[in-house]
């Protein structure tokens, strides 16, 4: 989605722009653009494209200013052009915006009845010509300001640059973050942490409704009732190797092959290594008495939700709904009394999921979050927030956050199964075990990276993919399916291996590649079943099981993939991993842009 920086400097701050926009760009964005204050009048240069494309008009047009804003733009309402690109300007004010001001079309209306003249075609301008009226009749830009968020609707984070006025920046965060950083003598806005990362680790985080006043001096906020509010600067630990690509070709392959690690990191602070039993963060609901779990997400997220029903269910014998963010929010499910409501989100900002929170608190839900980052909203919001600690997720498409995600969810079903007394103590010490050997099973599934290579290179020439898992292998087929479309482009589905005969089969030929996930064990022979029609029908089957399933079915399939015995349940964290490979394989095979595929934005913070 949209990436806002600010920068009130002491020197010509554009190409700093550029470097902060480079640290959003894992975001995806269409176009960029940037504003500066030379002579205390706006100057803008804006290009479609990449990043480098503004970067090389900067070189051919410098830009002077050393306060400027810049952004990347996510476009929602309107094409994604120059002219639609953001900074959007008036000859007063600049601005930048990430969201969608919903009741930009009455707005828009008034203004043009007042004489002002729109450029774009986006929501976004509005809000400029908002805060240039407000000047137009003597305000000060922080009145106008004031009074341009009191009129203005939707989900929004914003950054202003105003002319005449050197070394003043406005931000204002409504639904999408910002983040305000403090140098020396110098002051940031960004739309989260690792754009700032370069210049400094002292951050604010605004909080909802928050709007900001940036000098060189030091930053002043103010609530949503335009009261003064203090908020506490924190240090964020952000290290450059969590933020570079390292030996890597892309970022996605480096997440990839961090899972061992940051798996590791999840188990050791959510197992307790000596006892090796579940330790979770104080404050949860009395599991005992919960009746029924309500768990919402979105994307890859909505697929370890998934995982995560059948966990509960099974190990903690409580009755789990999952439901997608976007179709949950709007659905007025009834919620039961006592219920609690769990929302997986990597970024803690995902709109939908956010909105869904709300509800369920509406209906008086005990609220958890499992989130990547820890200051996001959802994390805020919630009653209970278990961070999943993968450490910064820059590819687009989500590989390290799921797996930590999945990880976490076992050891919070974990907790939930001892609370309700729902498993023997001999079970639950073999699952725990189970889950602390991941890491090192990981690191073994990992070691078929060039095999799984050779198969994506004939797997780039399908047109069609089907993957087939059933039980907890169910959801990580959806998964694959969804990282293969995400980033190569071909169409892929994902299905519950039972329910192939009642529709997809009719898409079997010789043509099209089906991914069989089968770990041996008490679906086993049901899923062989399934893939035994495939063959018959001429289908091309790439098997992944282990050395049970691959003694006695490996003969019939065209490829296989062996991964380490482990026990059932854990099965989804070990075959997220050569799903993931496939897709990055095949991806790069195809020449695609692996870390930021077309048309898609990281985290979704509009609806
Ligand atoms: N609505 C604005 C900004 C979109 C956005 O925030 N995307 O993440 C536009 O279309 O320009």
């Amino acid at each position: 989605m949209c990436g806002i920086v600010g920068i009130v400097g002491r020197e010509v701050v554009a190409e700093r722009l550029v470097d902060g926009l480079r640290r959003l760009e894992y975001r995806g964005y269409d176009s960029a653009g940037l504003a500066g204050l030379v002579d205390g009048r706006i100057e803008r240069r804006r290009a479609e494209g990449k990043l480098q494309a503004l970067a090389d008009l900067i070189a051919a047009e410098p830009l002077g200013g050393v306060t400027g804003i810049g952004h990347t733009r996510w476009a929602t309402h309107g094409a994604p052009n120059t002219v639609n690109a953001h900074p959007h300007a008036t000859e007063h004010v600049a601005v930048v915006h990430n969201g969608i001001i919903e009741n930009f079309r009455e707005l828009k209306d008034e203004l043009v009845a007042r004489g002002h003249v729109f450029e774009s075609e986006t929501d976004s301008e509005v809000v400029a010509h908002l805060v240039s009226d407000g000047i137009d009749n003597g305000l000060s830009p922080q009145d106008a300001v004031a009074a341009a968020l009191r009129k203005l609707r939707g989900a929004f984070a914003l950054a202003m640059l105003f002319a005449g006025r050197d070394g003043l920046l406005i931000g204002a965060r409504r639904g999408s973050p910002l983040a305000v950083g403090f140098g020396e003598g110098e002051m940031f806005l960004g739309s989260d942490a690792l754009a700032l990362s370069s210049w400094t680790r002292r951050v604010l985080y605004l909080e909802e409704g928050d709007w900001v006043v940036l000098s060189k001096a030091g930053a002043q906020v103010f609530d949503h009732e335009d009261r003064p509010a203090e908020r506490s600067i924190r240090t964020v630990a952000l290290s450059p190797s969590q933020i570079e690509k390292g030996n890597f070709r892309h970022y996605m392959q480096k997440e990839i092959f961090e899972q061992p690690q940051v798996i590791g990191d999840a188990i050791a602070t959510y197992l307790d290594p000596a006892t090796r039993l579940p330790r979770l963060p104080e404050g949860g609901p009395d599991w005992r008495a919960v009746s029924r779990l309500t768990i919402v997400a979105c994307g890859t997220s909505y697929y370890a939700a998934l995982v995560a029903k059948y966990w509960f269910e099974q190990m903690a014998r409580l009755p789990a709904e999952v439901d997608i963010a976007s179709e949950f929010r709007y659905r007025e499910a009834p919620l039961p009394t006592g219920g609690a409501a769990l929302f997986v989100s990597q970024s803690g900002e995902t709109a939908d999921t956010l909105a869904a929170l709300r509800y369920a608190r509406s209906q008086g839900q005990f609220i958890v979050a499992l989130v990547n980052v820890p200051e996001s909203s959802m994390a805020r919001e919630a009653d209970l927030v278990l961070p999943i600690l993968a450490g910064p997720e820059i590819g687009v498409a989500s590989t390290k956050a799921f797996t930590c995600q999945l990880a976490v969810i076992m050891c919070l079903v974990l907790a939930v199964a001892r609370a309700r007394g729902t498993l023997d103590g001999e079970e639950e010490a073999r699952l725990c075990a189970a889950l602390s050997e991941v890491p090192a099973r990981a690191l073994e599934v990992l070691n078929h990276d060039e095999k799984i290579r050779e198969i994506a290179g004939w797997l780039s020439e399908a047109r069609d993919v089907l993957y087939l898992g059933r039980g907890v292998t169910f959801p990580v087929a959806l998964e694959g399916a969804l990282k293969l479309k995400e980033i190569s482009y071909i169409h892929a589905e994902g299905y519950a291996a039972g329910e192939l005969k009642h529709g997809p089969i009719a898409l079997i030929d010789e043509q099209v590649p089906v991914i069989v996930l089968a770990p041996h064990g008490p679906l086993f022979e049901k899923t062989v079943s399934n893939m035994q029609e495939v063959l018959a029908r001429g289908g091309r089957v790439v098997l992944l099981s282990d050395t049970k399933g691959i003694a006695t079915e490996g003969r019939h399939a065209a490829e296989i993939i062996e991964l380490p015995v482990v026990h059932a349940f854990v099965t989804p964290l070990l075959y997220a991993i050569p799903v993931q490979l496939l897709a990055y394989h095949t991806a790069v095979a195809k020449g695609t842009d692996v870390d930021q595929p077309r048309n898609l934005a990281k985290s979704v913070t509009v609806e």
